[in-house]
């Protein structure tokens, strides 16, 4: 793609910017860049850049819409905003990074993983099933590593998982990948996309450009994802961790299973797996789907998910004090994440919850807590609106508190032998936090320097 003699404004100068600066920089494209920060906040950002001349406008009035010929936006500025809105009338085109990635894309081996949750689970496990056999693989996308960076140094062979969000997806145009996988749908984002069927809608776009040369993997198990499956124009392959499957990849004795019109294979023992919980099972399960689409060999498709231990942040094993085992699952963002999670752990759970208010409601969750969960501690902006549901459904057992380290030695009070304290906010971080990795470390060290009394 050429961009040498146009002007692309790179709204927003987070990881998405700097990653998308330094590949304009090399496309030799003029780059514009804007962010609502104060320049004092932006210095770092600046700093990275120092070999790069870039004309700032941190007074978004400021900017010179009229020779702008592109905008490059980071996923977390809303649709809303007025520098988008004022663009989109003038019909100066807004993509995404991970637009402009297909298609400056060197290689046909990109794989776009999304769904409300097991993202990134899945898409760490997909990357280790590649690296197995021997691609030079890049992680990109959602999971935190702006994907132009590595995109523009990249070649013909290597292979990108990219896991993409519904905020990436919404702004994409072209993008195709050659296997997408929508792990599950449920409410999420809605302040962002201001209704379900248009968070829906942006899910979609994974799959909207594929034809009969590419794959799309979907959970059998959700029922939005059949209802949306005949707009779909490339090969459907389901996964079930329910049911066996006329065609698809399944659990069956125990074992999971790939079959379709030519083959049946078993590919391994479920218990094998070392990853926990049933959502972890569909996490493999999709992982598997995509190998398979992909043609790897079945000796690194089992090596990678025998191996696999998870990622940092999901359901994340942090220590055990006194009996009491202390799980990080800072990314459960979302009420059905956290549901996912209390689902996975054996034992009585005391909950840590709470955090940014997304409009998402709360009876689910507490619905979900079934006896399981005996205590629950609620910190940031959503502890009063989860309080008041709980209450709602009869659940008693409520404790505000102000703080991560107020959260978990009060978990540590109310904890007994065989008791499991899992952090797991049904919420994002944004309220108290720059992201869900800085909650899950202040998680962690609340927990290794807990007051014992
Ligand atoms: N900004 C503006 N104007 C606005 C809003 C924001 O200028 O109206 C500026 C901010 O001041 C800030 C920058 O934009 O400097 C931040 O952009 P961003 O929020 O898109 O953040 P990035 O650092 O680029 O990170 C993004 C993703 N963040 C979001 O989608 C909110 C990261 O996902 C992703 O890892 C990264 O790109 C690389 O692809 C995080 C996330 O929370 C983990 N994602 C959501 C989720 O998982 O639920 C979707």
């Amino acid at each position: 793609m050429d961009l040498s003699n146009s002007r692309v404004l790179v709204l927003g100068l987070g990881i998405t910017g700097l990653s998308t600066v330094k590949a304009l920089h090399k496309l030799d494209a003029q780059i514009i860049v804007s962010d609502s920060k104060k320049e004092e906040d932006l210095r770092e950002f600046f700093q990275k850049i120092d070999d790069i001349y870039v004309e700032k406008y941190l007074v978004t009035e400021d900017i010179p819409l009229e020779d702008i010929d592109l905008i490059i936006k980071s996923p977390g500025i809303p649709p809303s905003n007025p520098i988008i809105h004022e663009a989109k009338k003038r019909n100066i085109e807004v993509i995404t990074d991970i637009e402009l990635a297909y298609r400056i894309s060197p290689t046909d081996n990109i794989i776009a993983i999304t769904g409300t949750n097991g993202k990134t689970t899945t898409t760490a496990l997909v990357g280790e099933i590649f690296k197995k056999a021997k691609y030079k693989t890049y992680l990109a996308g959602n999971l935190g590593v702006g994907i132009l960076a590595d995109m523009i140094n990249a070649e013909k062979e290597d292979v990108f998982v990219i896991e993409a969000s519904s905020f990436q997806l919404e702004d994409t145009v072209h993008f195709k990948p050659k296997v997408s996988l929508i792990t599950n749908i449920t409410p999420d984002h809605l302040d962002w996309h201001r209704s379900l069927d248009n968070y829906v809608e942006a899910k979609k776009k994974v799959f909207k450009n594929q034809d009969d040369n590419d794959y799309t993997v979907l959970n059998y198990e959700d029922r939005t994802l059949r209802q949306i499956a005949n707009e779909i124009d490339s090969n459907i392959i389901w996964f079930s961790a329910n049911q066996v499957l006329d065609r698809g990849v399944y659990v069956e004795e125990d074992n999971i299973i790939i079959k379709d019109e030519m083959i049946y294979v078993k590919v391994m023992p479920c218990k094998d797996l070392k990853i926990l919980g049933r959502h972890n099972l569909e996490n493999a399960l999709a992982s598997v789907g995509i190998a398979y689409a992909m043609g790897v060999d079945l000796t690194y498709i089992r090596e990678a998910l025998k191996e696999f231990l998870g990622v940092e942040h999901r359901i994340e094993y942090v220590k055990e004090i006194g009996g009491i085992s202390f799980y990080n699952d800072s990314k459960g963002t979302n009420p059905d994440s956290t549901i996912k999670a209390i689902e996975a752990l054996n034992g009585p759970i005391i909950l840590i919850a709470g955090g940014y208010d997304k409009g998402t409601e709360f009876h689910e969750l507490i619905k979900s807590f079934n006896g399981k969960v005996k205590e629950l501690i609620l910190l940031g902006e959503t502890k009063e609106k989860i309080k008041e549901t709980a209450l709602e459904l009869n659940f008693n057992n409520i404790h505000l508190v102000e703080n991560m380290k107020e959260a978990v030695n009060l978990s540590y009070k109310l904890g007994e032998e065989n008791d499991n304290v899992l952090l797991s906010p049904a919420c994002a971080s944004w309220d108290m936090y720059k992201s869900f990795e800085e909650r899950g470390k202040d998680f962690k060290n609340s927990v290794y320097n807990i007051e014992v009394e």
